[in-house]
Parts: C-alpha cells; sequence; structure tokens
C-alpha cells in the first residue's frame, strides 16, 4: 500500500439557529466525513500509480452506500480483517451498514478530481443548508448575510414565507429548491492545500458526506506537499 486513508461516517441533527448538534435527536440532517461536510471535507490527495486503501467506518445509526467515481475497487477488509484474496468483491460502491467497516483499494492509475460520496441524496444535501455551525462555527448574523451574498441566486428571502421574515439571518436555514451547482460554491472558505488547482466553483458540487479522490501527476503532488509544510510551518 502507498498510502491508507480512514473515513469516518458520522451524521449529527443541527436544526436551524442552532450551532451544537442535538444530541437527543435521532433525526439526522448533518452528515460528515472524519467530522466536515463537503465542501469543508479535505480531499485525499495521491499520487498517479498508487496503490491505495480507503478505510471507512460507519459510527452513526444509518446505513450509506459509499460510491468512488473513475474506478472499481477491490473490497478487502471487514471490521478491519482482512478477507482472503479469492473472495475480494470488486465495484465501485461499498455498503457500509451501522457498526461495520470496509476497506477499499485500488490503483490509481487515471489522473482527476474524482467524487467519493455517500450515495443516498439526504446525505449529500445536508439540509441544503448554505452554511451550518457545526462545520463553520458560529456565525453572526453579518456573517450569515454575508455568505449569502457570496453565493448569487441564493437569497432565502425572495423564496420563503411570511413566518419567517428573515431567513438569510439564520444559519443552517434549509433551501428547499437546491442541492448541487455552482451558485453554491464557497471556493474560498474551504480552500486547503488540498484544493489547490481545482476549477473555479468546484465547491459547489461537493456537499454533505462527499470529498474528492484527487489523483496527481507528481509535479502537482509535490505542489501540494509543499503547500502543506508551508502551511504547518505558520
Ligand atoms: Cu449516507
Amino acid at each position: 500500500m502507498d498510502r491508507d486513508f480512514l473515513i469516518a461516517l458520522q451524521e449529527y441533527s443541527v436544526l436551524p439557529n442552532n450551532t451544537i448538534p442535538n444530541s437527543m435527536s435521532m433525526e439526522y440532517n448533518w452528515l460528515t466525513f472524519n467530522g466536515k461536510a463537503g465542501p469543508a471535507s479535505t480531499p485525499l490527495v495521491m499520487k498517479q500509480g498508487e496503490r491505495i486503501r480507503i478505510r471507512i467506518i460507519n459510527l452513526g445509526m444509518d446505513h450509506h452506500p459509499i460510491h468512488l467515481h473513475g474506478f472499481t475497487f477491490w473490497e478487502t477488509g471487514r471490521e478491519g480483517a482482512r478477507q482472503p484474496e479469492a473472495i475480494w468483491p470488486r465495484g465501485n460502491t461499498a455498503l457500509v451498514g451501522v457498526a461495520q467497516a470496509r476497506d477499499i483499494e485500488f490503483i490509481a492509475d487515471r489522473v482527476g478530481d474524482w467524487m467519493f460520496h455517500c450515495h443516498l441524496p439526504h446525505h449529500m444535501m445536508n439540509q441544503m443548508a448554505s452554511r451550518g455551525g457545526v462545520t463553520n462555527g458560529p456565525l453572526t448574523p453579518a456573517e450569515a448575510m454575508k455568505a449569502m451574498g457570496d453565493m448569487p441566486g441564493m437569497d432565502h428571502a425572495s423564496m420563503h414565507n411570511a413566518a419567517v421574515p428573515d431567513p438569510n439571518k439564520i444559519p443552517l436555514y434549509p433551501q428547499d429548491a437546491f442541492m448541487e451547482g455552482p451558485m453554491m460554491a464557497m471556493d474560498k472558505d474551504v480552500e486547503k492545500p488540498e484544493t489547490f488547482g481545482l476549477p473555479k466553483n468546484w465547491s459547489g458540487f461537493v456537499g454533505g458526506m462527499m470529498t474528492l479522490v484527487r489523483v496527481m501527476q507528481p509535479e502537482m503532488f509535490d505542489k501540494v506537499m509543499e503547500l502543506k509544510r508551508q502551511a504547518g510551518a505558520k
């Protein structure tokens, strides 16, 4: 194995106007990879040709069909137990049920930015909210307004009812109509070394229990590693 990743699947209930999860609730609207919802999740970066393992563990109360674009993987392990090679199933979706863990392996031979996500639509929407307290920290009303300003076409006030006079000011207010698209982009807010070089508005398409598997040519990979070193040195 050249690279070995761990993804913990988690879920929370973070209702509008709250910045911390409600731990009494069992109706989850905020789904994460390693505690971060896309696009704030961290892309998995790797070099072309490497053999990759991703261990996925489900700590929540829902099952998650975890789907990888671009590759057919082998499912090689269950709950930490490596399976005999003769029974490794091949596929591109691993169903990781409650209290289960699945290891997948593949050869990263195709350069690209490949989506890696739970395939349940609800789990990639995260209530279709533009911002959430749990991933971004508490938003003041002014910050919430600014966040909306970053996303043209996402003005809640034009879409909603009189019972909620100023929905723009409510963190996590659901948006009803939108799931993904350039209007959801927040590239600058989620920028990190691992997002270097992604196309403009990429973040509008990576929501909820989702991240990117980024297979890079060596020069690009080295550049990202250099950026990480610089960020660590700060
Ligand atoms: Cu899911």
